[in-house]
């Protein structure tokens, strides 16, 4: 089988990296089902858009998969701290493993191979197994019968494998960007007009994928990526960052055009490093709008490498695009592999979409190679580079390359149902011997958006 912490680049192994406590670990289990409802519950009304109502009881809570680009800065921002929000993510995040998935080796040993077909081909096979899980039933009444037939042949659904009654690899692998700032946004404090965030540098392991042993990383709010920090235009803001490690460190916001240059972020050039134990405060005016990034500035080969990054995004006070749907995808290529959003595939989340409605896809990449983002059946419209808007530049294209600081902003508008591939086109970067792995994922395009809350109460269920 594959170990993706053997392509490293860097051979940045995990030997001498700090030994997190055994409470660190991320949970196969850490997206529950509970823990779904119950911050979907307190999420309330804000980003929580779509009703599950193909199983859920009269009273269950609502929510959306994929934050709606018009709703979801006004929520993170308006909605008051909670409590109960935290602890909701705390339960979720200490619930005990699920159940083993069994070994892909054992499951290969025990599958036939088919005529014409050589080990690859199961291998290959049961990563898509993986990445699917449960929905596919829930594909039958989304697509229809003439479709099922054929997805059920492909995936050898008459096989019964074990996969058709797990959850989709990433539902199993611990944190999740996309789904995180759906359940779980970080939210500011107020200091009279301030917006104050507080994260904490800290010792964490980090589930590439479902069946890897975790890798001993770093993160912010031991996340990987780090929480989301989500603002607008013109908001003065104050993120303070506790370091909870045994090494030094410094946090750059990436594209913010600061007015005190103190503010970098650059140990030794405009501040002293961040000690053990202290917090530390940058403070600046959000004058910059788009897909921004924090990440650490000091030793960042090695720090960057293990986990020390994440999303900043700056909502312009007007928002001139209208999608109905958002991601980020931060990728990476060092201690954890090819990664999208410190996870590789089958552990992706795959983009959602209903016919008619248009997703917005904020790729960034903090990694330390060029990475061509190829969607399969549909162009990309570019709308910004680096959050600047491209206006009457911008161009369509189906592979857009992201060079490492780099961050481009692309619409995509759903016009034909399908799973449709999306992935970098480096191609060591996304197969192997044993099947696609690292920076591969998925459009869905279904009919229409209650196929999502279909979907989405599979996942639950
Ligand atoms: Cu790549």
């Amino acid at each position: 089988m594959e170990n993706r912490v053997s392509q490293d680049p860097l051979h940045l192994s995990t030997s001498s990296d700090p030994s997190p406590d055994e409470a660190d670990q991320p949970t196969a289990s850490g997206l529950s089902r509970r823990g779904f409802l119950r911050g979907a519950a307190i999420a309330g009304g804000g980003i929580v858009a779509a009703t599950i109502a193909a199983c859920a009881p009269a009273a269950a809570p609502t929510w959306t998969y994929g934050p709606s680009v018009t709703k979801a800065p006004g929520a993170a921002s308006a909605a008051p701290a909670s409590a109960a929000a935290t602890a909701a993510a705390s339960a979720a995040a200490s619930a005990p493993p699920a159940s083993a998935v069994p070994s892909a080796a054992a499951s290969a040993a025990a599958e036939a191979i088919q005529p014409g077909w050589t080990i690859h081909d199961v291998d290959a096979r049961r990563r898509v197994r993986r990445y699917v899980g449960n929905l596919a039933p829930a594909f039958k009444d989304i697509y229809g019968p003439v479709v099922f037939a054929k997805l059920v042949e492909i995936l050898g659904a008459a096989d019964g494998y074990p996969e058709l009654t797990q959850k989709p690899a990433f539902m199993q692998v611990g944190t999740q960007l996309v789904l995180q700032d759906i359940l779980d946004p970080l939210k500011p404090k107020m200091e009279g007009d301030v917006k104050v965030f507080d994260l904490t540098l800290d010792t964490m392991f980090q589930k590439i994928d479902e069946v890897l042993p975790p890798v001993a990383a770093i993160g912010y709010n031991k996340q990987w990526p780090g929480p989301t920090i989500r603002v607008t235009q013109g908001d003065k803001i104050k993120v303070n960052f506790t370091n909870n490690l045994t090494e030094t460190s410094g946090v750059h916001f990436h594209g913010v055009d600061f007015d005190d240059f103190f503010q970098d972020g650059i140990p030794f050039v405009t501040q002293l490093p961040i000690t053990p134990g202290e917090t530390y405060a940058y403070e600046f005016v959000a004058n910059t709008s788009g897909s921004l990034m924090y990440h650490s500035h000091h030793n960042a080969t090695d720090q960057v490498g293990r986990g020390m990054l994440g999303p900043f995004i700056v909502d312009p006070k007007t928002d001139p695009y209208g999608a109905d749907r958002e991601y980020t995808w931060i990728s990476n290529d060092e201690l954890g592999g090819f990664t999208i959003n410190g996870h590789g595939f089958p552990a992706t989340v795959p983009v959602l979409a209903a016919i008619g409605e248009t997703v917005r896809i904020r790729f960034m990449n903090e990694g330390i190679m060029m990475h061509p983002w190829h969607s399969h059946g549909y162009r990309m419209k570019v709308i910004e580079r680096d959050g600047v808007p491209l206006g009457s530049a911008a161009f369509e294209c189906d592979t857009l390359g992201v060079n490492p600081g780099e961050r481009w902003d692309v619409l995509i508008k759903a016009d034909r149902p399908g799973i449709w591939a999306f992935h970098c086109h480096i191609l060591p970067h996304v197969e192997g011997q044993n099947g696609m792995f690292g920076m591969v994922n998925t459009m869905i395009v279904v009919p229409k958006a209650s196929d999502i809350d279909t979907i989405v109460a599979a996942l639950l269920a």
